[in-house]
C-alpha cells in the first residue's frame, strides 16, 4: 500500500506512535510517506520506502500567526496526487482531520484518485481540545467525514462517542512498542549514572502538561524517599516543567531529583528505573507507562482512564484515583520493600505487553483495518 501519514512531530504519544506505525509499516514494504512541518521526533531509521515531505508556511504581515492548516491541507493533496496514495492516515483530530477533508475536496474537484482518509484519535484532541465550544462542531465533522476512525483504547473511544456522538464506528488499535528495543535489559543502562547501591529508581516520562500532574509525581516521590533511599529521574519537558523546578525546591529535594529532558531513546534509560509513575488526570493509553512496563518496570498510575487497559492493578502494577498520592506513594513504598512480589511485577509487566501490545499484533490490527478501509 502507498501510505501517507500525518502528525505532530513534536515529543508527545500520538507523534510517536505516528513515526512507529510508518517505521513498522515500511519495514513490512508499504511505502510511507510522512507530512509534517518538521522530521518527526523518533523518525531515526534509514528506509528506502519512507519519505518525509515538509509542509512550508509562509509569513506575511497580515497574518498573525503564519497558517499552517491550508498548507498542510494543500501539501497533503499534493503528496496523494503525485505519490498515489491509498491511504491517508492523521493522527490527532485537530486540525489534521479537517486538513484531510480539504485535501480529498481538493483532490475531488480536480478529478484526482482521492485516498482513503482515516483518522486515529489519541485522548487530549477529544478529551481536552475537541471539547473547547471553538472545537467542537469542526471536529465533530471532520471525525465523521473520515473514510475510518481509530481510537487508541476503549476508554476513549466509549468517551467519543459520548461526547460526540459519531454515526460511525470507531474501531479500537491500542498503542505498540517495538519489543527489539523496549526490553527489560539494555547495554546503555547504567544505574551508577543516576543511583548508588542502596538507592532505588523513580521514573516519570511525559511532556510536563497540566494534564500530566507532575506536582503529584513529586509529592509520590517525596512521600517514597521519606521511607527508602530514592532519586527520581523525571525526562521530557513542557510547561509545568518550570513548576516541577518550584516544588522540588520547596520540598528540599534537588539533589535527588534529575532533569533529563526529552529523549529520542527512553528504551535505554527505562530498563534501569525501579517504579515508573504516572498519576495522570486523564490518559487515553498511555503510551509511557507501556514502554516502562515493557522495560520490566511496574507502574503506579490514575485508575478511572485509559491506564486501566495498560496496567493490571495487582500484577504489573497499581490505579488509585486520580490525586490520590498519598495510597499511591503507600503502594509504591510497600512494593519496592517486597523485593520478591517486585521481582514478580517486573516479570509480569514485559510478559503482559509482550503478549497484548507488540508492534507485530497491533500493526498488523492497523493493516487489516486499511485493508476493510479500502474494501468500503
Ligand atoms: O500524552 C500526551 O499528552 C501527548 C498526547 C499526544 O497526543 O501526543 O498523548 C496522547 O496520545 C498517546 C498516544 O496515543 C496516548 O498514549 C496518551 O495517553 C495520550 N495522552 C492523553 O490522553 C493525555
Amino acid at each position: 500500500m502507498k501510505i501517507g501519514i500525518t502528525c505532530y512531530p513534536v515529543a508527545g504519544g500520538s507523534g510517536i506512535v505516528a513515526t512507529e506505525l510508518g517505521q513498522q509499516l515500511a519495514s513490512r514494504g508499504h511505502d510511507v510517506h510522512f507530512i509534517s512541518y518538521a522530521m518527526p521526533f523518533r523518525l531515526d531509521k534509514f528506509d528506502s520506502r519512507m519519505m518525509y515531505h515538509s509542509v512550508e508556511t509562509t509569513a506575511y504581515p497580515l497574518f498573525k500567526h503564519d497558517p499552517y492548516t491550508l498548507p498542510l491541507a494543500a501539501k497533503m493533496a499534493d503528496v496523494a496526487r503525485s505519490e498515489n496514495l491509498d491511504i491517508l492516515h492523521v493522527h490527532y483530530a485537530i486540525p489534521h482531520a479537517t486538513c484531510a477533508y480539504l485535501a480529498k475536496s481538493l483532490l475531488q474537484s480536480g478529478g484526482h484518485h482521492v485516498p482513503k482518509i482515516i483518522t486515529t484519535l489519541h485522548g487530549t484532541d477529544i478529551t481536552l481540545v475537541g471539547v473547547d465550544p471553538s472545537f467542537f462542531d469542526i471536529t465533530r465533522f471532520s471525525i465523521q467525514a473520515s473514510d475510518g476512525i481509530t481510537a487508541v483504547s476503549h476508554y476513549l473511544a466509549e468517551e467519543t462517542q459520548e461526547v460526540f456522538r459519531i454515526d460511525k464506528p470507531i474501531r479500537v488499535v491500542h498503542n505498540f512498542f517495538d519489543p527489539l528495543r523496549f526490553k527489560p535489559s539494555s547495554a546503555d543502562c547504567s544505574r551508577k549514572q543516576f543511583v548508588t547501591d542502596d538507592e532505588l529508581l523513580i521514573g516519570h516520562v511525559s511532556n510536563f502538561r497540566p494534564v500530566k500532574r507532575v506536582t503529584d509525581v513529586i509529592d509520590i516521590f517525596d512521600r517514597i524517599q521519606t521511607e527508602l533511599p530514592a532519586k527520581l529521574i523525571l525526562i521530557g519537558e513542557g510547561p509545568d516543567t518550570i513548576l516541577a523546578r518550584r516544588q522540588i525546591t520547596k520540598r528540599n529535594l534537588a539533589s535527588k531529583v534529575l532533569f533529563l529532558g526529552n529523549q529520542s531513546r527512553p528504551e535505554a534509560l527505562l530498563p534501569c528505573v525501579d517504579l515508573f509513575l504516572m498519576p495522570s488526570q486523564e490518559e487515553s493509553f498511555g503510551l509511557a507507562a507501556l514502554e516502562a512496563l515493557a522495560c520490566g518496570v511496574p507502574v503506579v498510575g490514575s485508575a478511572g482512564t485509559g491506564l486501566m487497559e495498560v496496567i493490571e492493578c495487582g500484577v504489573n502494577g497499581y490505579l488509585f484515583p486520580v490525586g490520590d498520592t498519598a495510597s499511591m506513594a503507600r503502594a509504591g513504598i510497600d512494593l519496592l520493600k517486597d523485593k520478591h512480589r517486585w521481582l514478580r511485577f517486573k516479570t509480569a509487566a514485559s510478559e503482559r505487553v509482550r503478549q497484548k501490545f507488540s508492534a507485530e499484533k497491533i500493526v498488523s490490527e492497523y493493516e487489516q483495518y486499511y485493508t476493510e478501509v479500502l474494501n468500503g
